[in-house]
């Protein structure tokens, strides 16, 4: 039986991060995928196949059968929320804080605050589970911007090194998550595909003790 593996992927850090991780479990992209406009690689395993899509769509494509694998932020996962994906490896890039923030003195109490983000249900999720009422602002991007320009009173965003915040005189506040990539898996491939998948998990989770030693 030799059925092909679909694995998605995103374009950014996450692109940069996991194929160095594919790489160490033999599976090389066949072009460039930073600069060629293919949306469908082929590898140097004609069994396995990877696909480049935005990352917020990833579990998307995953949990429809689109594609078997697929490599997420915690933060997406989090936000697509349900449970029909399976998670079974943390890869440990791409890591990050999701975090609240604000203007200098800004203390994040008062009522009916109005909090920018793309995180939407995370949002809501968090601020309900502390009884402060919130009324959230969806934004794609920029969120860093809404607070200076009285859109919102707080963000919700990732914070990595905190200079995108400090540059916008901005302090990140509270932690909500701490974040790392996720192996994804869809939930009939993991049962069809068992013995190619197992595989594959097998060897992406060496190459993460590898990278994590250094090696
Ligand atoms: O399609 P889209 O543009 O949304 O995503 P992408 O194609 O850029 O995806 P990709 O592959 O870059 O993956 C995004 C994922 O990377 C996120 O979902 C996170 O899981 C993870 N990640 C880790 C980050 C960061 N660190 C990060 N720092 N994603 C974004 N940032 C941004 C953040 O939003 C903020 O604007 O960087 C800025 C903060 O960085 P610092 O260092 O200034 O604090
Ligand atoms: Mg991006």
């Amino acid at each position: 039986m030799n059925m092909p593996i679909t694995v998605a992927l995103s374009k950014g850090r996450i692109l940069k991060d996991t194929l160095p991780l594919l790489a160490h479990a033999g599976i090389i992209l066949k072009d460039d995928p930073f600069t060629s406009r293919k949306l469908i690689f082929e590898t140097s395993r004609d069994d396995i196949h990877v696909i480049v899509i935005r990352a917020a769509d990833v579990p998307t494509f995953v949990e429809n059968g689109a594609a078997d694998l697929g490599v997420a932020g915690k933060d997406v996962l989090m936000e697509y929320g349900g449970n029909g994906l399976y998670e079974p490896l943390d890869l440990k890039i791409a890591r990050c804080r999701l975090m609240t923030a604000g203007r200098e003195g800004w203390t994040g109490q008062g009522t009916r605050l109005r909090i920018a983000t793309k995180y939407v249900e995370t949002a809501r999720r968090y601020f309900a589970a502390r009884g402060i009422q919130v009324e959230i602002v969806k934004l794609y991007g920029s969120m860093e911007l809404a607070p200076l320009v009285g859109l919102a009173d707080g963000i919700v965003d990732l914070v990595d090194t905190g200079n995108t915040l400090k540059a916008n005189g901005l302090v990140p506040m509270e932690t909500i998550a701490e974040i790392s990539s996720r192996l994804i898996v869809n939930k009939a491939s993991m049962k069809m595909k068992h013995e190619k998948v197992k595989q594959l998990i097998g060897l992406l989770e060496e190459a993460v003790a590898n990278q994590e030693t250094g090696g």
